[in-house]
């Protein structure tokens, strides 16, 4: 019975903050994901209203300067459409085809589940609200690292926008070829998670995932889903079938 004792160390970390203990999920041990947490991995088990109390508590990943920025290559899914790709998605790439034909003017992101308000995302409407700039390193799981300036608007900024329930705890990711993955609430509302649309002062070109695609600067490359298509906001862990990470082998947690 490992998921009691989790959520007891837990509790015992957060001493003091009364209106937390009260959201703590008890007795949830299937609904967790497959990493043997420690405190670090409180998002597992604490809704968005707890991590909204807990927001103080994000240190964030360190940020370079332009001279820093090194050439980056495009790993993975470099296109959508091109069906020759490991990934491809016969469903989606047909439609991601379309959409770039047309400049990106028709996609939209969806953003849907455990939220008030559902509903869809053009570009432009994401570039409506505030952005964020940042200068990162990307750490890929194959070995190699790489430091960009990406600009978006941070996760937790669209996720007051469409209402998130308090209960929510994950935020899934689907992508226009075969590739899904997911974060916990406390990768979620981290100010450096972002929606990112620009990439070292142009927009993001396709390789690395036009229009828009997720930046999770606490964990590994993978996690940074590209081509993003829909957004599903979650109360249950899901572990994606065969578009998430871990029937392929991955980590579901993949912390720097
Ligand atoms: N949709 C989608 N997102 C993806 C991938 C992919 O194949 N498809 N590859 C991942 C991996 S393993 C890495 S390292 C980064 C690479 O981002 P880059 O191409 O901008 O360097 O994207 C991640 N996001
Ligand atoms: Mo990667």
């Amino acid at each position: 019975m490992q998921a009691p004792e989790i959520v007891t160390t837990r509790r015992a970390v957060i001493t003091g903050l009364a209106s937390v203990a009260g959201v703590l999920l008890a007795g949830c041990s299937e609904e967790l994901p497959p990493t043997y947490g420690n405190v670090l991995r409180m998002g597992d088990v604490l809704t968005y209203k707890a991590q909204r109390v807990l927001l103080p508590r994000h240190a964030l990943v360190r940020q370079y300067a332009h001279r820093d920025i090194t050439s980056i290559p495009a790993i993975g899914n470099t296109d959508p459409a091109d069906s020759h790709q490991e990934t491809f998605s016969a469903a989606r790439g047909p439609d991601y085809e379309r959409l770039r034909a047309g400049g990106f003017a028709d996609w939209r992101l969806s953003i849907e589940g455990a939220v008030a308000r559902p509903g869809t995302y053009s570009l432009l409407e994401l570039q409506r609200f505030p952005a964020r700039t940042q200068i990162t390193k990307h750490t890929c799981e194959e070995g190699w690292s790489a430091i960009a300036e990406w600009t978006g608007v941070p996760l937790r900024t669209v996720l007051a926008a469409v209402g998130t329930r308090p209960s929510a705890r994950f935020v899934n990711f689907y992508a226009f070829d075969e590739t899904a993955d997911g974060i916990d609430m406390f990768d979620a509302l981290h100010p450096q998670t972002i929606l990112a649309y620009g990439m070292n002062g142009r927009a993001v070109p396709i390789a690395h995932g036009a229009p828009v695609r997720l930046r999770v600067e606490t964990q590994l490359g993978y996690k940074s889903v590209k081509f993003l298509q829909r957004i599903v906001v979650t109360e249950k862990f899901d572990d994606l079938g065969k578009l998430g990470p871990l029937q392929g082998g991955w980590s579901w947690y993949a912390g720097i």
